[in-house]
């Protein structure tokens, strides 16, 4: 008989001292983050914020990286594994940053995607104001009892609404959804099961539905946003523009606990951490 899928479950459900492991690569990640925010300036390269994240990472004693960073500037951001991160940072262009420490082998995975300049511009605070609307709509499916899929659902509600609000999208929101017109700017689903893996073993569905959440389970919250830099279906304004916002998140008794708070996520908040504040 195969071990595997009883391992599998045990993984799957975090102990109390499994959390407070997750819990630390949380803060520490999330430190990094910050960091990332506070010395990005155009004129730097991809590869010194890199350098930074992981800087913060060892000074708090976590040794290894989760996964290799993703650090993509502008249209950099469309390419959904870059991992090249030997671009220049130019003013008037977002950051992606996907990155994550490891504490005593369980993983932390945070995306945040900010201003090099320190400020958004119009078109960039419209997109990412919608990220931000998805993510946090699909923080709130969860809980003890909900199925996995209504995070991503409710995400992709968000979005197609918002891109035909702001015209990248044109018809009927059901219709689009149905049709999934919202895949050629969000193509991959809401997240994934996060423990001593990034991409954390464990089952999505158990007899081809899709599974309820249960306490101790952790999984990533992270929608996002892509328009390709040659997308002529949308105004010039929107294009290259690639956004995502990514938080872990444990199921608990009474409904989430975020594990990657740390890092600030809305416009306001990010702005200040850029300007000194
Ligand atoms: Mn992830």
């Amino acid at each position: 008989m195969s071990l595997e899928h009883i391992l599998h479950e045990m993984r799957l459900f975090k102990s109390a001292e499994e959390l407070k492991l997750m819990r630390r690569a949380g803060e520490v990640s999330a430190a990094g983050h910050v960091k990332a925010m506070q010395v990005c300036q155009p004129g730097l390269y991809e590869y010194e914020i890199e350098a930074e994240l992981i800087h913060q990472f060892v000074k708090h004693g976590l040794r290894a990286v989760a996964y290799p960073s993703i650090v993509a500037a502008g249209k950099n951001a469309c390419v959904l594994h870059y991992t090249d991160n030997d671009g220049k940072l130019k003013s008037g262009d977002l950051l992606l940053i996907d990155a994550g420490a490891e504490c005593d082998h369980y993983a932390a995975d945070i995306t945040r995607t900010f201003p090099i300049s320190g400020r958004f511009t119009e078109p960039q605070r419209a997109l990412y104001e919608l990220v931000l609307d998805a993510q946090l709509a699909a923080i709130e499916q969860i809980k003890p009892g909900a199925a996995w899929h209504l995070a991503h659902d409710a995400s992709v509600e968000v979005l197609t609404r918002g891109l035909v609000k702001l015209g990248l999208l044109k018809g009927r929101v059901p219709k689009l959804i149905k049709d999934e017109k919202y895949k050629q700017f969000y193509m991959h689903r809401i997240g994934h099961w996060l423990g001593m893996d990034v991409h954390d073993v464990g089952d999505y569905k158990v007899d081809k539905e899709w599974r309820l959440l249960e306490p101790g389970m952790v999984m990533t919250v992270e929608p996002g946003l892509y328009i390709p830099a040659d997308c002529d279906s949308v105004d010039k304004k929107w294009r290259g523009i690639g956004i995502r916002i990514e938080d872990d998140v444990l199921v608990t008794a009474e409904g989430y606990e975020i594990l990657t708070s740390a890092v600030p996520k809305t416009v306001a908040e990010i702005e200040a951490v850029m300007q000194g504040g």
